[in-house]
């Protein structure tokens, strides 16, 4: 069996980046990745449109000043392709591919008390040894699929937006349903209209958007923001969601409705996501958030035609943002388009699949593709799906059967050595992901050379700072609307999963203080131990 320092699951942002770290160290590192490439979710979503929703220069690593010196990047928010050039054009620069195994997908992990290492094993029953194991497995990476009456009778192809095939889908002159308007069913909404015959779009819950705003970024752009690259990512560590701008810090309910007016336009013409931090508490207080939420409603409802589909499109029912709202290009006004059509899942919901289509309880709509953009077991689904079997047999199941619970989001008691990147009880989906991924893997590395440096073996989570960080994870998302309704940020998006506030919502900036403050503490919440506590509790036993 091989022996590791590190084993990493998962080659998307946070696995490669662990990867170049955690090798810095001097470490023997190695990644395991399920798929047959690099990319994580990147390289799985391939879906028309796919694109993402911060901004370009804000979504990328920081850590090499030369990196973020020679890429140039083509569009405010690059598409799926692009990304998964950047990640690809990282693997080369930092010759990254010959420490990952691709096509080995991990089933099972079991702690080994007496020695302190890691046993893991592979879907194929290839095993390794390691010291530390960190997963990098991404929130949105277990896609979810719904199983109506008569799927499988389907005739035509089905495909999921999260497991997109790698063969070319041609939609020309072909009838296609999407199911899901999230993210990803309204951003490829409009690229697929444009080849389809026909697009039917499945709406159960209509969302917030806010328009893209996207454009090339031209070489004046590229070389102010080079100019400046640092400021602006001091700016995006120390923003709440870091992303590369200032937040306001007025409240929504202390200018005039004009003034107010001025921001939101300004906003909606160009803030994308960052549309929520246009007044401080757009989601701390109802009042302040209606104002939003109106004007938002507002602008979707100029962009549609038809009054009835305007009615139905307009989100209605829970606070802007309270859900992650999308960022779109042209999704309200394809609907104004011949070949489009919005079924309304709560209207006439799916009775079944037929060979030919989709029987709603409104009538048979006929299809030759229909795709899934149904979304994923957020958050925990990944982490929970192999057998990770911690101290005294426990698993990562049994352990979280009510709920994640973690020291930081990053470590689990129970489970020691093992640490989680972006998992829940972090900022994660809250953030610019590629913040809080560097943010948690630079602490790690340095937890981990502590480890090192004193010849310790075992670090673990101490039960009762996981159970001081969990109360303080809802403490903050309970000063917040994100309660209010339901979304993946609560569990509500699997039937049967736990109903717990998933991320951490005091913002990246308050996180890395936490971080920070636990390492100048001597890693407090966590035990550091010179020896396996299994084999002192023997000694002393
Ligand atoms: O998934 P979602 P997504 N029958 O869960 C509906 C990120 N992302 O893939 O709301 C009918 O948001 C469901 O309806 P409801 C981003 O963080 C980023 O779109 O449950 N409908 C909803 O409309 C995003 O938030 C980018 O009532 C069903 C939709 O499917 C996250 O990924 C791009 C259903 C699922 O929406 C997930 O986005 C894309 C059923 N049985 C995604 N089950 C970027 O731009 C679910 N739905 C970076």
């Amino acid at each position: 069996m091989e022996q590791l320092d590190v084993l990493i699951i998962g080659a998307g942002f946070a696995g490669l980046r662990a990867l170049y770290r955690l090798r810095g160290l001097g470490k023997r590192v190695v990644v395991l990745e399920a798929s047959d490439g690099i990319g994580g979710v990147w390289y799985h979503n391939a879906y028309p449109g796919a694109r993402c929703d911060v901004e370009s220069f804000d979504y990328s690593y920081s850590f090499s000043p030369e990196l973020e010196q020679e890429w140039r990047w083509s569009e405010r928010y690059a598409t799926q392709p692009e990304i998964l050039r950047y990640i690809n054009h990282v693997a080369d620069r930092f010759e990254l591919r010959k420490d990952i195994l691709l096509n080995t997908r991990m089933s099972k992990a079991t702690y080994d008390e007496e020695a302190a290492r890691w046993i893991i094993t592979a879907e194929d029953g290839r095993q390794w040894s390691t010291h530390y194991f960190v997963m990098c497995v991404g929130q949105l990476s277990t896609t979810k699929r719904p199983n109506y009456p008569g799927q499988s009778t389907f005739g035509g192809e089905i495909i999921h937006s999260g497991e997109w095939p790698k063969h070319k889908v041609d939609f020309v002159g072909k009838r296609v349903a999407i199911i899901g308007t999230g993210s990803s069913g309204m951003q490829m909404t409009p690229v697929i209209a444009k080849q389809a015959s026909h697009l039917t779009v499945f709406q159960r819950t209509a969302n917030f958007s806010i328009p893209a705003a996207n454009a090339p970024v031209t070489d004046e752009e590229d070389a102010t923001v080079k100019a400046n690259y640092r400021a602006r990512r001091e700016q995006a560590w120390n923003s709440p969601t870091g992303l590369g701008f200032k937040p306001n810090r007025q409240s929504a309910l202390d200018v005039t409705p004009e003034e107010r007016e001025k921001v939101y336009e300004a906003a909606w013409n160009r803030w994308g996501f960052g549309f929520a931090l246009a007044y401080y508490d757009i989601l701390l207080s109802k009042p302040a958030n209606d104002t939003a939420a109106e004007f938002i409603r507002r602008k979707i409802g100029a962009l549609i035609d038809d009054p009835v589909t305007r009615e139905k499109l307009v989100p209605q029912g829970h606070p802007f943002a309270a859900r992650r709202p999308s960022v779109d290009s042209g999704y309200f006004q394809t609907f104004n388009r011949n070949n489009v059509e919005l079924a309304d899942l709560k209207e006439y919901p799916i009775l079944e699949f037929t060979p030919k289509g989709i029987r709603t309880a409104e009538k048979l709509h006929e299809f030759d593709i229909i795709i899934f953009a149904t979304g994923f077991d957020a958050f925990t689904g990944s982490l929970l799906k192999p057998a990770i079997v911690g101290r005294d047999g426990v698993t990562l199941k049994d352990k979280w059967g009510a709920g994640p619970i973690t020291q930081l989001g990053v470590g689990v008691a129970g489970f020691p050595n093992m640490l989680i990147v972006v998992g829940p009880g972090s900022p994660s989906l809250l953030s610019n992901v590629m913040v809080s991924i560097e943010e948690q893997i630079d602490w790690l590395a340095d937890l981990i050379k502590t480890m090192e440096e004193g010849g310790l073996a075992e670090f673990e989570a101490l039960p009762e700072a996981e159970r001081a960080w969990v109360e303080h994870v809802n403490e903050r998302a309970r000063e917040t609307l994100y309660l209010t309704t339901n979304s993946y940020y609560n569990g509500a998006e699997v039937a049967g999963k736990p109903r717990v506030f998933m991320p951490y919502s005091g913002g990246v900036r308050s996180y890395r203080r936490f971080l920070q403050q636990c390492a100048a503490e001597g890693y407090s919440g966590f035990a550091l131990r010179a020896a396996p506590a299994a084999k002192t509790r023997k000694a002393s036993a």
